[in-house]
């Protein structure tokens, strides 16, 4: 029988941190025996926020995200993994389904109103436009799954609003994708603001885990996480700090939040954190010896993202071949 198709992406804009793994990245790798995968190192949508930041950043940071994602688990003989601008159909098709998306339904995107928040000096047309771009990447590889974090889901809502609206105007061209969202960690909090997403934008470097960081920032991160008062161990909305420290604790460990709870039950909040840090270690220190080994081979990931970019080419050309010629484009 024929796999199901996977597509998912992530921007080479610095390295990523334990939302991204635990929402998106560790999902991924253990996809790639049951589906047919695509993902991506999504550098053109990087542009949208790095106007002032050196070329020679963005190569380094392409090539580095490339390494970690190999370092985490993705296997090249069994996904297709490459860079997106490698790629040209993503563009090209962008472009037709820019005319296929309304401009009022791009305007309620809120990670372009958070976005342009942040960025206030650089509001540019590609920020207001890279969900559509988002839906080219989704869209050209046919996928019938995209296993994100929560904070892409009214991406993904587009995405199948297009998808559907160019089947109806043409005739059954795209799947609608739907969401693979994991059940623990779909929204990993900031650790010294609770309330907010874990975010690799945030000033505060202390927010949030980064995978490259060594194991004594991680037990500290760990040890100064913001929690609650009460020396309870439970999930409440009124405790996010805390929870958000179980949610990590079962998204690593794999247990469900109410076998964590068990686990914790007469402990204290220090202990939580320790265990919680040997945990956290434990499961990227390998990850981290590897990226290391990784970025010494220069010459192998340079072939791996070339075929990888050849193999995605080949779906994709055929995609953008079928678009033209359906809306008419010699
Ligand atoms: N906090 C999070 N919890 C769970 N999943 C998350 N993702 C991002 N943050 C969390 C998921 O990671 C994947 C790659 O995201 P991206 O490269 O598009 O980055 P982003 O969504 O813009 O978030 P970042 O990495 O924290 O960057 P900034 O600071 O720009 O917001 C996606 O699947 C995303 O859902």
């Amino acid at each position: 029988m024929d796999k199901k198709t996977v597509f998912s992406a992530i921007q080479p804009t610095g390295s990523i941190h334990i939302g991204n793994y635990l929402g998106a990245v560790k999902n991924w790798c253990k996809l790639q025996d049951e589906y047919n995968c695509y993902f991506a190192i999504a550098d053109l949508h990087s542009l949208t926020t790095s106007l002032n930041s050196a070329a020679s950043l963005l190569r380094s940071n392409i090539f580095d995200m490339y390494c970690m994602l190999l370092a985490c688990g993705l296997n090249t003989s069994q996904c297709t993994f490459f860079c997106q601008s490698g790629v040209v159909q993503h563009s090209q098709l962008a472009w037709v389904l820019n005319c296929y998306t309304q401009y009022g339904e791009a305007k309620r995107m809120t990670q372009f109103k958070d976005k342009s928040q942040k960025n206030s000096d650089n509001v540019n047309v590609g920020l207001f436009a890279y969900p559509i771009l988002q839906a080219a990447d989704i869209l050209l590889y046919n996928a019938h799954y995209v296993p994100i974090g929560i904070d892409q889901k009214q991406h993904l809502e587009l995405s199948r609003n297009i998808a559907e609206r160019f089947n109806q105007r043409y005739s059954p061209t795209f799947n609608v994708p739907d969401l693979l969202i994991p059940k623990v960690g779909a929204k990993i909090f900031s650790l010294t603001e609770p309330l907010q997403k874990m975010s690799k934008s945030d000033e505060n470097l202390n927010s949030y885990i980064l995978l490259t960081d060594d194991n004594d920032t991680i037990v500290r991160k760990i040890k100064r996480a913001v929690t609650d008062s009460g020396d309870r161990i439970e999930y409440s909305k009124d405790k996010p700090g805390l929870s958000n420290l179980l949610s990590i604790y079962c998204a690593f460990s794999e247990c469900s939040p109410a076998k964590v709870v068990d686990i914790f039950e007469s402990a204290s909040y220090a202990q939580l954190k320790e265990e919680l840090s040997a945990l956290v270690v434990a499961h990227l220190e390998p990850i981290r010896t590897e990226y290391q080994r990784l970025k010494l081979e220069k010459t192998f990931i340079k072939r791996c993202m070339e075929e990888g970019a050849d193999k995605a080419c080949h779906t994709a050309k055929k995609m953008l071949d079928k678009v033209y010629k359906k809306v008419g484009l010699m």
